[in-house]
Formats: C-alpha cells, structure tokens, sequence
C-alpha cells in the first residue's frame, strides 16, 4: 500500500479527531516530511484534510470520498479479508456491466465494484437507472460454491435484506420492501436491485451471480428528473450528512460476504416477508402487457409473491411487475 493509502487509512480509523505528525510518522515508520507530502497528496485529491498546529491532522466528518481507506475501518472482522477485493471507480457506465465481465475473466467470490456516479446504469428489462454522484452505485460478484443459493430470486432478496438493514444501522430510516427487488422509504423507491446470472450449461446450476444495488443517499427532490420526483426519494433527501457512503457500503459487505455460515433460503425469506409494505393491500399486477387487479397475500418459501384476484383467484407469481 502506498504511504498516501496508508496515512489516508489511519486518518479514516480516527476520523473528526487530530492525529500529530510526529504520531503518523511513528505509525509508518518514515518522516514528517514524507507525512505531509502524503497528506498534500490527499489534499488534491479532495480530501478535507485540516491541519491545525499543535494538534495535527483531521479528516473532517463531512468527507464524502468513497474509499477503501474509509470503508476499511468499518467492516466486521469476517469481511476484513474482502477489503483487498474492493474496486472504487469515480465514474463508469454501470457496475454491474464492469463486474460481469470480470465474473467472466474469473473474479473471484467477494470482488466489489463501486462507482461515485453511473453513466449508463441500468435497471431490469434494460430500463435506466439515475444515478448521479452523490449515491451508491454497488456490484459484488457472488460465486454459489460459498453461497448456497440455487436462485437468484434468493440473492436478491437476500441482498434486499440486507441493504434494508445497513440503511438502518446509518440512518433512523425504516425501510421496506416492494415485491420484488425495490426498497422504499416513506412510500418512496430508494433503492433497486439488479442481479444477473450465469448459469452452467452442463450442470444446469448458478456460475456466478452479479448483484447490483444502487441506492439514493443525498439526491434531493429537485435533483432527480421530472418522472422520477413523485415517486423517488434518497435516505437524505433534506439533510446535510457528513459522508456516509464509506459506512452504508461497509455495513452491506457486512451482511452479504462477512456473514458466518451462510443463510438459509427459509431464514431469508421469513426476513424478506416481515419487511414487504404490500401484504394485505391492494396491488396492480403487470403481466404480459396486461393488468389486473389483486390483493397480496403471501411470498412462498421461494420468493414467488402469491395473489388473490378480485374474482376471488389464486395466483403464485414467480416474476413480473407490480404497482402499488
Ligand atoms: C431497478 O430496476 O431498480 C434496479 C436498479 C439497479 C441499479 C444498480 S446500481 C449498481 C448496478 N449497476 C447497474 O447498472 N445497475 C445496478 P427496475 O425495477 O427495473 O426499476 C427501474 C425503474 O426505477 C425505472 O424505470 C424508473 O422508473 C425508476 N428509477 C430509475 N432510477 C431511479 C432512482 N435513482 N431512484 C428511484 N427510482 C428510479
């Protein structure tokens, strides 16, 4: 790790306090000299770094840069070894498109791809998904010989999970879930889920799996576009947060690497049904260019969201789209 990183690490680990020259220098085992030069560095690659005599150096609270420094101090003991897996890119076309082909050249299991900003993100059915600095734009490569999952409709709800969680742990927010892959607050899309598959041809199983999340954290109403104002919100619309991208993408690499032994489809999907907002309402179904109207009642153990017709019907759907 270059001194930069490492002098960036530790000012991350104490982050709002002031660490001395003469301390920094110690840590690493060089000069002064060489601290402050790193600490420059930093500096003009935007980093709030204040310096005040006699007491040292500060990474102000406010810092917002998406790091591995910064995300570093926040993971749990089992995603430690992840952190070396991270990618952070300030700007791609869609990071699910970046980690499939690196699923491809054979990423391993745990490889994370980030992005300050999307210029092509992507939703299902190819449908855009806006994302402007200022969010997180996330993918992981998942490999099923570490989880266990024989579907992807498992993966993303085990992922819708546990972004409902990490948003959280950060935030007084209480997130739910919209069947099958959204995440809302306040009645609003804060978050989309995208996970794409390979399956093999002989054995018919999972090859790997791309899990996208892309999440809203400070877009202010007026920022997204038109269409999206009435029914988009981000975790901060209103507002200003010190930087919390680093935390929110750690606590997601917490629950979906860092995990112990890994989680049952049962386990994930009893989760997934306490946290859905459209059990018992009212619901427009989307199926073959047609729709009716329905009732949700349930989501099987396999994540098939079961509905009752206003003709009093039965319908298990394994896939589609609904509208609240
Ligand atoms: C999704 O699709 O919501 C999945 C989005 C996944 C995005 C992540 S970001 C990291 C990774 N890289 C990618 O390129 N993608 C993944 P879907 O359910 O099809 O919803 C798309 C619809 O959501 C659009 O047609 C809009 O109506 C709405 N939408 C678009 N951008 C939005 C945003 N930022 N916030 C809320 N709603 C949005």
């Amino acid at each position: 790790m270059s001194t930069k990183n490492r002098i960036l690490e530790l000012l991350e680990r104490q982050r709002g306090e002031s660490i001395s020259g003469e301390h920094l220098a110690g840590l690493l085992n060089i000069s002064r000299n060489a601290v402050w030069k790193a600490v420059k560095e930093l500096q003009k690659d935007g980093y709030n770094i204040v310096a005040v005599t006699n007491k040292g150096y500060c990474l102000s609270d406010e810092n917002d840069i998406i790091s591995v420094q910064g995300i570093k101090p926040f993971l749990s003991d089992k995603s430690q070894p992840y952190a070396d897996k991270i990618q952070i890119y300030k700007s791609l076309e869609s990071t699910n498109k970046t980690a499939k082909e690196m699923a491809v050249a054979g990423a391993e299991h745990g490889t994370v791809i980030i992005s300050d900003r999307q210029t092509k993100g992507r939703g299902r059915y190819s449908r855009n998904f806006f994302s402007p600095a200022g969010g997180l734009y996330m993918s992981i490569i998942l490999r099923p010989e570490v989880l266990h999952f024989e579907n992807p409709t498992s993966v993303t709800a085990f992922a819708a999970v546990s972004v409902c969680e990490a948003i959280e742990s950060i935030s007084k927010k209480e997130p739910e879930i919209k069947w099958v892959n959204d995440i809302f607050i306040d009645g609003k899309k804060v978050c989309g889920i995208l996970t794409e598959a390979v399956t093999d041809f002989e054995s018919g199983g999972l090859e790997w799996v791309v899990l996208g999340i892309g999440i809203n954290v400070y877009t202010r109403k007026e920022e997204f576009p038109i269409d999206l104002q009435a029914t988009a919100t981000s975790i901060y619309p209103d507002e200003n947060m010190p930087g919390v991208r680093n935390k929110l993408s750690a606590e997601i690499i917490n629950r979906i690497l860092g995990f112990g032994t890994p989680p049952s489809e049962a386990e994930i999907f009893e989760k997934y049904k306490k946290r859905l907002m459209i059990l018992g309402k009212k619901i427009t179904v989307i199926q073959n260019q047609a729709e009716y109207k329905a009732t949700a009642t349930d989501v099987d153990s396999v994540g098939h969201l079961i509905v009752k017709k206003e003709n009093g019907e039965i319908i298990t759907l394994s896939s589609g789209e609904i509208r609240i």
